[in-house]
């Protein structure tokens, strides 16, 4: 096709933000796969997280939000990057509490509908999220050094995008089960498979 002089400012600008929008998943890479267990229902609600990213330190994510509606807390895995604030609120009728026995832990006493909590989530580490007024209420922060996780969806499949190409250890963290880090490589505008086998 044959260049024309001048193209109006409309088209320039358009291709423009398509290269803008574009760039990022041609300079990255893509992490997507399956986490497989015997019982089905174990699939759902893993964190597929890089280890270490290049950078040392990463900046924290917007704040995050964890929900108490009928007695329980949603969603039931939150990870977020170290220095990440999430934001408690309840939706009940009734009073709920929060709090964490890991790490510095805290306790946000007891809060009613339409009340919220925030915390500071300091330090890497697994938070397990209890209600002291609710004794089946349960939930978990994941709280990770960078920001290239996902969480599984209800048939294991998750998927990490915009990837920065290097070599990574791929871990995965589950309510109740283990399974064997990966190590695999990214590439710039590539898609590398990972598969986690669920055991214990
Ligand atoms: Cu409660």
């Amino acid at each position: 096709m044959r260049q024309r002089p001048c193209a109006p400012l409309s088209t320039c600008a358009a291709a423009l933000a398509c290269l803008l929008v574009a760039s990022p998943s041609f300079a990255n890479g893509s992490i997507t796969g399956t986490v497989s267990a015997k019982q089905a229902k174990l699939r759902k609600n893993a964190v597929v997280y890089i280890e270490r990213g290049k950078r040392d330190t990463y900046p924290p994510l917007p704040t995050a939000h964890v929900g108490q509606e009928r007695q329980e807390f949603i969603p039931f895995v939150t990870p977020v990057v170290r220095g990440t604030t999430v934001l408690f609120s309840n939706s009940d009728n009734t009073g709920h509490n929060v709090f964490t026995p890991d790490g510095e832990k805290f306790d946000a006493g007891v809060f009613n509908k339409g009340e919220t909590y925030t915390y500071t989530f300091k330090a890497e580490g697994v938070y397990t999220l209890l209600c002291k007024l609710h004794p089946s209420m349960i939930s978990y922060v994941v709280v990770l050094q960078n920001p290239h996780f996902a969480v599984t969806a209800d048939d294991g499949s998750f998927r990490i995008d915009d990837v920065p190409a290097g070599d990574y250890t791929v871990k995965l963290w589950h309510e109740r089960k283990v399974a064997d880090p990966q190590r695999l490589q990214v590439t710039d505008g590539g898609t590398s498979i990972a598969t986690f086998e669920l055991r214990k």
